[in-house]
């Protein structure tokens, strides 16, 4: 594989064509097959797929575990980049049929680790994916922009109380001020056509976002997983926009899958409304 990190510096991200061998992807979509023939059902009644689909499943990787060798492969086809923090580890996923749709953003809010670098966010295609099916959009060199002020942000939405860990109406705010620095700094918008095995990497601080999904006659399928090196704190909003508050050590779980670290747990959450765990759901492979 020819070494990206040039290409990932100077962009912010990098393509990786071919990163997952197809038949680790044809083996991943027949495991979900399996596991939606089981579950779509449930899903559907308790209001957990979107317009049918799998949407923002998170750690669907504790039950489908073959997810686990996307991750694997996936670094071993970007390591110049991934591991260039120390060896990455899985921290956490999530899975889209359809596309995440959500608008440009910087995921450094909800992926803080201080000073210390190494969050970088893995997306892989399982399925071919264009304008018509909900491209990854990244910004070339938006992870050099840099911040706004987050004080005067802050005080906007929080005048007399703590950022909490999430704050949905402060994120977009801040997203929107980095939008328009991106638009005044004339950055190219770049829409990732991929096929399947194609995998993108981003910086923590690059702006990126999933266009809308126009053909539902098409999945999306993706997989994202969001690396750290071993022991990495990740905080959310809360340390975010308080750069004062400390952020201690830990000392994380995991285990060991092909010679690399995957964190432990065993809960998967649909699109934040409910989780089950993975004994529950079931082993998928
Ligand atoms: O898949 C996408 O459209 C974007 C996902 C994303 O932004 C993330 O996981 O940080
Ligand atoms: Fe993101």
């Amino acid at each position: 594989m020819p070494d990206y990190s040039d290409q990932f510096e100077k962009d912010g991200f990098c393509i990786i064509r071919g990163g997952i061998d197809l038949k680790i992807v044809d083996n991943v979509n027949f495991v979900i097959d399996k596991f939606l023939a089981q579950h779509k059902s449930m899903l559907e009644k308790e209001d957990l797929l979107a317009k049918g689909f799998l949407h923002r499943v998170i750690n669907l990787h504790h039950s489908v575990t073959p997810l686990k060798d996307v991750f694997i492969e996936a670094i071993e086809s970007s390591k110049s980049v991934t591991d260039k923090f120390d060896r990455a580890t899985l921290y956490t996923s999530l899975f889209f049929e359809l596309s995440s749709q959500q608008p440009l953003h910087r995921d450094t809010p909800y992926f803080f680790s201080g000073n210390f670098g190494g969050y970088m966010g893995v997306w892989a295609a399982l399925d071919d994916v264009d304008e018509d099916n909900g491209s990854l959009v990244a910004v070339k060199g938006s992870h050099f922009l840099g911040e706004p002020d987050l004080k005067k942000l802050k005080s906007i939405f929080h005048p007399s109380e703590p950022v909490p860990p999430s704050s949905p109406a402060l994120f977009d705010a801040y997203n929107e001020e980095l939008i328009a620095l991106a638009d005044n700094a004339g950055l190219e918008t770049v829409i990732c056509k991929v096929n399947k095995g194609d995998m993108i990497v981003w910086h923590p601080a690059t702006l990126h976002r999933g266009l809308p999904h126009i053909n539902k006659a098409k999945t999306r399928r993706s997989f994202v997983m969001h690396i750290t090196p071993e022991n990495l704190p990740i905080k959310h909003m809360d340390y975010f926009f308080n750069p004062n508050k400390i952020i201690e050590p830990v000392s994380k779980v995991y285990e060991n899958y092909s010679g690399r670290q995957i964190e432990v747990g065993d809960q998967i959450d649909f699109m934040h409304k409910k989780s089950f765990i993975a004994d529950v759901l079931g082993y998928f492979k």
